[in-house]
């Protein structure tokens, strides 16, 4: 990985703006631009104090020819960024403007960026470490303004913090056992057995807090994946229209509309919502019908929370029925639509789901709605956001948002797991480091302390270039 040379990239998106930035990091980031900018003033960039402005032109040197009018911000080694030199070239956005002044930095001396390199060098010099730089990415490509808190709260290092004081708490029991290693002959055994297993406990409570959190932070990063379902002509692409107040799927009066899975982005009180539209759900021959009905099933099981539409102005078919039953171990919501009608629904006892067995679950919840003539529809976004965020208030802005640390959380509780029953079975003290260290490695992954070059180029390349 090169780090001692200077690379330029055009940091503002593609298409026409107001303006454009073209910025340089490394060590002849200055030098560039003082060959290629020319200030009324004769200012030159290399005199000029960190963190100012000037304002003058773009020049090509061979030439003479102006390029563009530009302001330039200096920012100076190691208050940036990068912690490295940085100039960023303020030019008018207009992409042929930006193009040439990034040809013309690159003749002078700078190599283009690849993606993320800007934030790869953040993190390569030190200045944050790989969960804060994941969360640049998070912070760009925010959902919801939810999303984008939780992203800067990592970003200003919270989890980081979190996950810091964890790895100090494993190294301490580490210690410990070097300790215990050397002294066990003096009879201290039962005392420090008792010691170490209890704070192998409480480092594994952090862990499943930890990853618990995450089934609410990786919604707010990916969207709670909801699946509208039901039989046909229920209803269920008129609420999708409603909710996403357009006319995004066809309504038509013939049952068997919708045959590919439709998908939307809904933002319901800060809460990012993929919204899938289905077919509806009966036996058919048709044979492209009877893939959308399969379809239907999978998205159904895929998914974080159901939307279960009921047509209230007939009675409960079969297929709702057996719709129930399949959806009662899922979070659901039953929605009875088509509330303007003279209303025919009716339940049996037996209809509805058995009451929750582990007392966490709640009863199915259920809504009154009409897609068509938009009532209920408020009630029905409460009752979404509700289900999907029961954990919400637990855990604040404090939420595992990304499944590389989980991954790598869930890696560490097995590690501790496992040496928590060594401690139990009175496995010998010099074989329990092993498990200390795996564990060790584990969190450092997500600091990007233990992390190879594989596994950095890969989260990097999914920035874009000139972040
Ligand atoms: N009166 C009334 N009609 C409704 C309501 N919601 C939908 N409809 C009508 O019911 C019919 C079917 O609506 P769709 O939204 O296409 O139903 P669907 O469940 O997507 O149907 P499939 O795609 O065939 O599975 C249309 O004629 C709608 O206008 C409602 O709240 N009230
Ligand atoms: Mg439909």
């Amino acid at each position: 990985m090169h780090i001692d040379d200077t690379i330029a990239a055009i940091s503002t998106p593609a298409g026409h703006g107001g303006i454009g930035i073209v910025r340089l990091s490394g060590r002849d980031s200055v030098k560039i631009a003082d060959r290629i900018f020319r200030s009324p003033k004769k200012k030159k960039v290399k005199e000029t104090p960190s963190q100012r402005i000037l304002y003058g032109h773009i020049v090509n040197p061979s030439t003479g020819e102006i390029i563009d009018e530009a302001l330039i911000s200096v920012m100076k080694a190691p208050n940036t960024y990068t912690k490295e030199d940085i100039v960023e070239i303020n030019c008018h956005g207009g992409a042929i403007s930006l193009r040439r002044i990034l040809e013309l930095v690159l003749s002078k001396g700078a190599r283009p960026a690849r993606p993320g390199e800007f934030t790869q060098r953040a993190f390569l010099n030190g200045r944050i470490d790989l969960a804060q730089a994941e969360a640049v990415l998070d912070v760009v490509n925010s959902l919801t303004v939810q999303s984008q808190k939780t992203a800067v709260q990592q970003l200003r290092g919270r989890l980081s913090g979190k996950i810091e004081a964890i790895r100090d708490e494993i190294m301490e029991l580490a210690a410990f056992i070097e300790a215990y290693i050397d002294f066990q002959e003096e009879d201290i055994e039962s005392l420090a057995l008792g010691d170490m297993k209890k704070r192998a406990l409480n480092i594994k409570k952090s862990l499943e807090k930890l990853i618990e959190s995450s089934r609410y932070g990786l919604i707010l990063r990916e969207g709670l994946r909801t699946a509208i379902i039901g039989r046909p002509n229920v209803g269920k692409s008129s609420l999708l229209n409603a909710l996403l107040e357009n006319d995004r799927a066809i309504v038509t009066e013939i049952p068997g509309t919708t045959r590919d899975v439709i998908e939307d982005y809904l933002n319901i009180q800060g809460l990012p919502i993929k919204i899938m539209d289905t077919a509806g759900i009966r036996d058919v021959e048709d044979i492209a019908e009877k893939e959308g009905v399969k379809r239907s099933l999978e998205s159904m099981e895929d998914a974080d929370m159901v939307l279960l539409i009921l047509d209230g102005s007939e009675v409960l078919h079969e297929t709702d029925r057996e719709l129930i039953k399949k959806s009662a171990c899922q979070n659901t919501i039953l929605v009875i639509n088509k509330s303007d009608l003279p209303q025919k629904i009716k339940f049996a006892v037996t209809d509805l789901p058995p009451p929750p067995v582990n007392g966490k679950k709640e009863d199915f919840h259920i809504v009154k709605i009409s897609a068509k003539k938009e009532t209920g529809l408020d009630k029905l976004k409460n009752k979404i956001a509700e289900t999907a965020a029961g954990s919400r208030t637990a855990h604040g802005t404090d939420t595992v948002t990304n499944i590389r640390h989980v991954h790598a959380l869930e890696k560490t509780l097995v590690s501790i797991n496992s040496f928590i029953s060594e401690v139990t079975n009175n496995t010998p003290p010099e074989f329990l480091s092993v498990e200390l260290r795996e564990a060790l490695d584990a969190t450092g992954e997500i600091l990007g302390l233990t992390s190879p070059d594989d596994i950095l180029n890969k989260i990097f390349s999914n920035f874009c270039i000139g972040k």
